[in-house]
């Protein structure tokens, strides 16, 4: 993955616990970079290695880091140089979802790199839409649930989000069911 992601987990690292719990993280994970570039791609194994040596160090699950991050991973692209892009992609969070694939696609035009998931969410009722997540990657689905909450939070909308079929079971995709309410 792009450089960016693992800026942003070092970002939400340094932030909640400090420079120095980062480079214990980082020599778990046996990172030998000083420092991360966000234009460049990098091994996905690299972003797992952190997030495991993250759940090692700071005794927490990986799925619970993943999901923090995929909620710290909204605000930092909006305040992060990726602003326009968010806003462009909608006002409400049944918007923002529909508009997901049009938003990768937008920055897979100049990162050629990028390969960007695929979602497509479903309005079941007013207060209610599936959506299904489409990766190449493997284990992801904890990050896709802090995400979601993220963007909630995003557009003050009250998220209840529950998976409802998961590619590690067997299905072809992870399926997750959002209540969503706007306050
Ligand atoms: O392939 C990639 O490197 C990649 C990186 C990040 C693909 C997708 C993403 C974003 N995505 C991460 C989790 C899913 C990964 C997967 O299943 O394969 C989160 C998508 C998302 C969901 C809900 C709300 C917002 C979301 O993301 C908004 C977004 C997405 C991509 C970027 C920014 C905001 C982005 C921008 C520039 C990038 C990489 C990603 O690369 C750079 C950065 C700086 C200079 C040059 C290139």
């Amino acid at each position: 993955m792009y450089g960016l992601v693992n800026k942003a987990i070092e970002q939400m690292v340094c932030d909640r616990f400090g420079e120095e719990t980062w480079q214990k993280i980082k020599s778990k994970a046996e990172i030998e970079v000083n420092a991360f570039t966000s234009m460049e791609a990098y091994p996905d194994d690299v972003t797992h290695r952190l997030v495991k040596a993250a759940s090692h160090v700071l005794d927490l699950p990986s799925a619970d880091i993943m999901r923090a991050f995929g909620e710290f991973w909204v605000k930092f692209t909006s305040e992060g140089g990726y602003g326009e892009l968010m806003e462009m992609s909608g006002d409400t969070l049944p918007e923002f979802l529909q508009n997901l694939d049009q938003l990768h696609a937008r920055v897979g035009v100049s990162f050629p790199q990028l390969q960007p998931p695929s979602f497509e969410s479903e309005q079941i009722d007013e207060e209610t839409l599936t959506l299904d997540y489409h990766s190449h990657r493997e284990g992801l689905a904890p990050m896709v649930v802090g995400l979601i909450e993220g963007l909630g939070e995003r557009f003050n909308t009250s998220v209840e989000v529950t998976q409802r079929a998961s590619k590690d079971e067997g299905s072809d995709c992870d399926r997750f069911e959002v209540r969503y309410k706007r306050n």
